[in-house]
């Protein structure tokens, strides 16, 4: 038998406006969620962790992976009580193990977790997607954090086209770009005022990438022992974009950092989250290579895709269109489940999730939604993973 990939479906809680009910028409099998309502660095209980599994349990669905586990601030800055944030952090591991949810995502990125400066461009065909766009990044920053440094690291040009671009926004476009960036994207947790965000920006004024990644470092060897004794696969979700912004270091953005985080701590539950999208970013990132070399290691799937042009600036496409080449990752991803088999894993089935969708159909105008997380854009998004995936698997069994 060729295993096919555990079919997930990101549900944000009872909160979501999608219920579980629907969800299971999808043709998705499994849920990835989180306790979102618990404020970062808090313990998740047993009590609490139970209550989740069992409404999604009572709806014929399973709780496959966390998605995220929130790694503290003050723990990724290594400041005041991080110590005992990180007791916190092992505890809710051990309850989430306990509760028999074994699959860890969770992020390292400083300050703000994924990042985009649309949430509603139109394309061609009148659908709706994510973009992540230089220029409106680099005029909030430079007229509306009004960051002084940016100034000097942004070239003349930079600058310029940065102006122009804030000039043309209405006000009322100003405070959607602020929003987008600063109420933070569904997962991100957390919210900030602009004087928060500076002060939380300052925190890292000491802090370059080698610091940065040394923190990174000193925490995986802190818990992925306690992973590894809990049986549970921690899985490391790359920086989105791949790449600094304002400023804040980045680690978890290539091949290099990669192969840094799991040389230092060569463990399989120090595992990696394989986000096409994330890393697809980066024309710099070879995807293939970067599947090939960690291969045994990943233990969720996130499949979406970009189309970037040369400035870097991209905007999220439909999922078998764009930079990223579908018909290969997939075949890598069953082409490894086939050697997980022959090898006797018991972890042949990766979950994998339809990563964001394009606002499609009825989509579109719902007041209620959370952006990149559409019920019929990610519906067409599985439809077409699943179709693809029973096409490769069908055609290595007439191959064999
Ligand atoms: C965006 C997501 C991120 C991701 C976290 C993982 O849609 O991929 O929110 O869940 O960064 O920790």
């Amino acid at each position: 038998m060729i295993p096919k990939m555990k079919k997930t479906w990101r549900w944000y809680g009872p909160e979501d406006p999608i219920p579980l009910d629907y969800i299971k028409q999808t043709g998705a099998e499994g849920i990835v969620t989180a306790l979102h309502h618990i404020p970062n660095g808090q313990v998740w209980t047993v009590d609490q962790i139970n209550k989740r599994k069992n409404e999604i349990e009572n709806n014929g669905l399973k709780w496959n992976v966390v998605e995220s586990l929130p790694v503290h601030e003050d723990i990724k800055t290594m400041e005041g009580n991080y110590l005992k944030l990180i007791e916190n952090y092992k505890q809710s591991m051990t309850n989430l193990s306990l509760c028999g949810i074994n699959t860890i995502c969770y992020n390292f990125m400083p300050v703000l977790d994924w990042t985009r400066t649309s949430l509603n461009l139109k394309n061609k065909d009148n659908s709706f997607s994510l973009e992540y766009n230089f220029d409106a990044i680099r005029a909030f920053d430079l007229y509306i954090l009004k960051r002084k440094e940016a100034f000097l690291e942004y070239s003349k040009n930079q600058i310029q086209k940065a102006k122009k671009y804030f000039d043309q926004l209405s006000q009322l476009q100003r405070s959607e770009l602020t929003e987008n960036i600063l109420s933070g994207l569904p997962g991100s947790e957390e919210t900030y005022s602009i004087d928060l965000f500076k002060k939380k920006i300052k925190k890292y004024k000491n802090i370059d990438s080698n610091k940065f990644k040394d923190n990174l470092i000193n925490f995986l060897n802190l818990i992925i022992p306690h992973a590894k004794s809990n049986d549970i696969m921690m899985c490391i979700h790359p920086d989105d974009p791949p790449f600094s912004i304002f400023s804040l270091p980045r680690v978890v953005s290539n091949e290099r950092d990669l192969n840094c985080i799991f040389k230092e701590i060569p463990d399989i539950n120090n595992g990696l989250t394989f986000c096409t999208g994330s890393l697809g970013v980066s024309k710099k990132n070879d995807l293939n290579l970067i599947f090939n070399k960690f291969a045994k290691r990943i233990h969720f799937i996130h499949l979406r895709n970009i189309i970037s042009d040369f400035d870097g600036n991209f905007r999220e496409s439909n999922h078998l269109e764009g930079d990223v080449n579908m018909f290969e990752i997939v075949k890598k991803i069953i082409n490894e489940q086939i050697s997980r088999v022959s090898q006797n894993k018991s972890n042949k089935c990766i979950p994998m999730r339809p990563d964001h969708g394009n606002k499609i159909l009825d989509d579109i105008g719902k007041l209620n939604i959370n952006p990149g997380y559409s019920a019929i854009g990610r519906l067409k998004a599985l439809a077409e993973i699943r179709g693809l995936e029973l096409g490769i698997v069908n055609s290595i069994k007439n191959e064999t």
